[in-house]
């Protein structure tokens, strides 16, 4: 059926969305009971970020029971009930599928530590070498070392990510059968599908050194590997044994290995990373100015290279979009400018909590306020260097991905309608200007232009199913077509506080600047659909 074509979906970070019980901690019941804004905006399906039972060092994304709620988020009932609600507003759940590391705390990672136990396999566990010496060079994704000394079991376990999130062994084919099973608990609960964490590092080949590198020396030896798609086609029996859908997360792919692994036997689509990269020097730590011609023809290469492509400018993990590729000067034009670039590509597209009201990067101004685990370690690795202290706030300030983690602001009150409690992470003073409910009223919203665009995109197959025919991409224009049968729509967009020239024309369809005739010229931050 491919229902997945047709609709959009929407992020939630569950931790800041809505609090509904005043322990400052976003939950599910909140999560209920803002549903009809979810509907109002269009969306055929919410991906929920972790709610499992985690001890949270990442937020959920360190699991220790992948069927049970973390309590701070409500209970099973609550979890079941969300599922219905958003059924009755046609609104589909799709989980987070975080499976290749689990919390330390997890029963199978405690029992593990028992070299007799049935679960001694489930994860690497190596000894080190003489001196003190770690099991291989590989360095993990949070700039941390990757292994991690036991003292009960006396050997290492790998943890790619933070240290409390080791990393699950496929060599053991129980574990993946665990896996399967925690599948089928979900979808027989009724979700739609699944968002797979970090899907294409799975299969670890071996264990040896790997070539040094600037970053995740080792990476050779999991990154896309052929016992990833293994797994998969395995994960996949499930899905199909319910009609399911999976989108994968999958770091540094490139075209090639994307197309290889949408397949029909294994994942729907795939997020990757090139288009978050123009602006940035080698790691996303050393920012540069953005670089909208490079943000374009990587667009431009992912819309032809890939059949369908999942489609966004958002998440948990990045800064906000409009101060990273559009305007603070120009916030509402630009925010309305991304927005038609979302929403008019072809492919499925995710909006992330926050972004359909243009919501900025954090206004924090000291480390103390930061709660993310990676903006902490690389924070301590920068010290390491003896990077001075306004230098490394910069650094970290600019890439935290608690950016993008502060409280929904629904309005500009105290607590921004997210909790009557204290904020488990700090809400943004800026509030005042941006929240939901000054632009519900206002037709002129961004938070209106996304509610407009997201029903032009559900009554005109063309943006849904359309092809894409790029047009121009330059220093600041971005303009292609899409194409179904006679239907041809043209989008152009100006990236850039300068007017511009275009040669497409076309009968208006929307412009962000309210222009009702085009004659191809753009203004500052103008996006225009012609048609
Ligand atoms: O933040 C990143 C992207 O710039 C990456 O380093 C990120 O950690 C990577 O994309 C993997 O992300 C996923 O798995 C992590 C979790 O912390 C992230 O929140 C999740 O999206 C480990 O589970
Ligand atoms: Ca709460």
């Amino acid at each position: 059926m491919e229902w997945w074509k047709d609709a959009i979906i929407y992020q939630i970070y569950p931790r800041s969305f809505q609090d509904s019980n005043g322990d400052g901690i976003g939950d599910i019941p909140g999560i209920i009971s803002r549903l009809d804004h979810l509907q109002e905006l269009g969306v055929g399906a919410v991906w929920l970020s972790p709610v499992y039972k985690s001890p949270n060092a990442d937020n959920g994304y360190d699991i220790s029971d992948y069927r049970e709620i973390n309590p701070e988020y409500g209970t099973m009932e609550d979890m079941e009930r969300l599922i219905a609600e958003a059924g009755k507003r046609n609104i589909r759940i799709i989980m987070d599928l975080v499976i290749n590391h689990t919390s330390t705390d997890h029963y199978w990672f405690r029992q593990s530590r028992d070299k007799t136990s049935g679960y001694a396999d489930y994860y690497y566990w190596r000894h080190g070498g003489p001196d003190g010496a770690l099991p291989n060079n590989w360095t993990g994704f949070f700039g941390e070392d990757c292994w991690e000394f036991d003292p009960e079991r006396c050997e290492y376990y790998l943890h790619l990510f933070a240290r409390t999130q080791a990393d699950l062994n496929y060599h053991n084919p129980a574990v993946l059968e665990e896996v399967r099973d925690i599948l089928r608990f979900w979808l027989r609960k009724g979700v739609a599908g699944f968002r797979c964490d970090v899907i294409n590092i799975l299969w670890k080949d071996s264990l040896e050194s790997g070539r040094k590198r600037l970053a995740l020396t080792g990476s050779e030896h999991y990154l896309s590997l052929e016992g990833t798609h293994r797994i998969l086609r395995q994960l996949r029996e499930v899905l199909d044994e319910y009609g399911a859908f999976a989108v994968g997360e999958t770091v540094f792919v490139s075209p090639e290995q994307a197309r290889a692994l949408c397949r029909e036997d294994e994942l729907d689509m795939v997020f990757s990373f090139e288009h978050m990269e123009c602006d940035q020097y080698f790691l996303k730590w050393f920012k540069r100015k953005f670089r909208p011609e490079a943000f374009f023809n990587c667009l431009t290469k992912w819309q032809k290279e890939l059949a369908w492509n999942a489609l966004y400018l958002e998440n948990h993990d990045q800064p906000r979009s409009i101060p990273r590729f559009g305007s603070e000067a120009h916030w509402k034009e630009s925010g309305k400018l991304l927005a038609t670039l979302l929403l008019t590509l072809r492919g499925t597209p995710f909006i992330y909590q926050g972004q359909e009201i243009g919501m900025m990067n954090f206004d924090f101004d000291r480390m103390r306020q930061l709660n993310d685990v990676e903006s902490k370690n690389v924070e301590k690795v920068l010290r390491r260097f003896h990077i001075p202290r306004k230098l490394r706030w910069k650094i970290i300030s600019r890439t935290s991905r608690d950016n993008a983690r502060t409280p929904f602001q629904w309005s500009g009150g105290e607590g921004a309608g997210f909790t009557d409690g204290r904020p488990w992470l700090g809400i943004n003073r800026n509030c005042q200007e941006i929240n939901l409910a000054s632009q519900e009223e206002d037709p002129d919203s961004i938070w209106s232009w996304y509610k407009d665009l997201s029903r032009l995109r559900r009554e005109n197959g063309v943006l849904r199913r359309g092809s894409f025919v790029p047009l121009e991409a330059g220093e600041q224009v971005f303009a292609y077509r899409r194409e179904l049968g006679e239907e041809k729509w043209t989008v152009a967009l100006n990236f850039s506080d300068k007017p511009a020239r275009v040669s497409c024309r076309g009968g208006v369809v929307r412009s962000n600047l309210g222009r009702e005739t085009f004659d191809g010229n753009l203004g500052p931050w103008e996006a225009v659909i012609l048609r």
